[in-house]
């Protein structure tokens, strides 16, 4: 097949799985075009089958705003029609998907161009849920030749939030298991946190801090917190308050994630809504444990005192009591993340997941 691919090409988990999607359809021989305003942070541009057309958006002094959706539009026709695409998949909806759409009406005269959207979280859940954006995004998933969600969670919340009774397909989120691996040998330095996100809000960053706080009354460890946004001053002025900046390691963004996560042990991710929470099935499959709030699409990834834990939003010290009760006993943890990497293994690898993206192309494909 050969596949146009939209996404935000920067940090942030939707733009993540574009990406590693993109390059297993590339690996398993489908032609690949990212149509995107700026090389994705994990795509290899040289891999065989990818290829990469940006978007440039031209503006003028009459603008206010520059008009990206009409820009991102033209190219979708343009490379659908230079590369004889079959379809293109758009991840988030806004705006990606009123793009697709006006480039399906653009071409509709030479070919059939269906597009798919995947839903991913806060473009059903905060941005589309907003009364300036709720009536194109409602229209745009409902025009969609095909609509994918990474969790049940999130399926349900667009049918609440949109009233869309059309059908919605859940393909859970994916991670390549030979990439993505456990230590060989255990790191060695002090027992080891690793927070990783884009530092916004919802993801309660400065709960990490206090978590860790809690944690050094019983445990000697450290935390890395890896990415950047908004929050980070924040966090670092707490850990100062709390006396523990010494035990905190700002890294910054990151796009060797996979080196990284296998010298640590256990992931804090206490936000306050994940509709899937990548980076936790990340460190499952490298057998780092994740412990998370029990929000969102995170139950169906993360089961809770099995492969990690679930705890509510906002309790940090019962997400601190549970990475105590990891980092105490050398047998919970060597079971834990045993079961972590089997959970990655079996459920959520590439190998099982990438087929069914497939399998749901050729059914759009058919139905033309
Ligand atoms: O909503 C965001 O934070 C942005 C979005 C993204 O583009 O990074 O994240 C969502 O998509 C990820 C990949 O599918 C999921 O792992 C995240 O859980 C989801 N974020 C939220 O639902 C808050």
């Amino acid at each position: 097949m050969r596949i146009g691919i939209t996404c935000y090409p920067t940090y942030g988990g939707s733009g993540i799985v574009a990406t590693e999607l993109g390059m297993e359809l590339a690996a398993r021989g489908h032609e690949v075009h990212f149509i995107t305003y700026a090389n994705p942070i994990r795509l290899d541009p040289a891999m065989e089958n990818v290829f990469y057309h940006e978007v440039e958006v031209s503006t003028y002094p009459l603008f206010q705003y520059p008009p990206y959706v009409l820009a991102l539009a033209s190219r979708m026709a343009e490379v659908a029609d230079w590369r004889s695409l079959d379809l293109l998949h758009v991840h988030y909806a806004i705006p990606h998907s009123v793009a697709a759409m006006l480039a399906r009406q653009m071409t509709a005269k030479q070919r059939r161009l269906p597009y798919v959207t995947t839903l991913h979280g806060t473009d059903i859940t905060i941005v589309g849920a907003d009364h300036s954006y709720f009536g194109i995004t409602k229209y745009s998933i409902e025009e969609s030749d095909g609509v994918t969600s990474i969790s049940d969670y999130l399926k349900t919340e667009t049918r609440a939030v949109f009233g869309v009774e059309r059908e919605i397909e859940v393909i859970p989120n994916f991670v390549n298991c030979s990439q993505y691996q456990p230590a060989m040998q255990p790191h060695g330095g002090r027992p080891r946190l690793l927070h990783i996100s884009n530092f916004r809000a919802v993801k309660r960053v400065t709960d990490c801090i206090r978590i860790l706080a809690k944690v050094r009354e019983h445990v000697d460890a450290e935390l890395w917190m890896a990415g950047d946004g908004p929050e980070r001053s924040g966090a670092e002025s707490l850990a100062h308050e709390l006396g523990i900046d010494r035990h905190v390691k700002f890294i910054g963004k990151q796009s060797g994630i996979r080196e990284i996560l296998p010298q640590t042990d256990v992931l804090l991710l206490p936000s306050q809504l994940e509709s899937f929470g990548l980076v936790a099935l990340e460190a499952m499959a490298c057998g780092v444990i994740p412990v998370s709030t029990n929000v969102g699409g995170l139950p169906e990834v993360v089961t809770h005192g099995k492969d990690g834990f679930l705890e509510a939003v906002g309790d940090v010290d019962a997400h601190a009591a549970r990475v105590v009760e990891i980092l105490s006993s050398s047998v919970v943890k060597g079971r834990m993340a045993a079961a972590a990497r089997r959970t990655a293994e079996t459920r959520f690898c590439t190998t099982r997941v990438i087929p069914v993206y497939e399998a749901y192309y050729r059914r759009i494909l058919d139905q033309g």
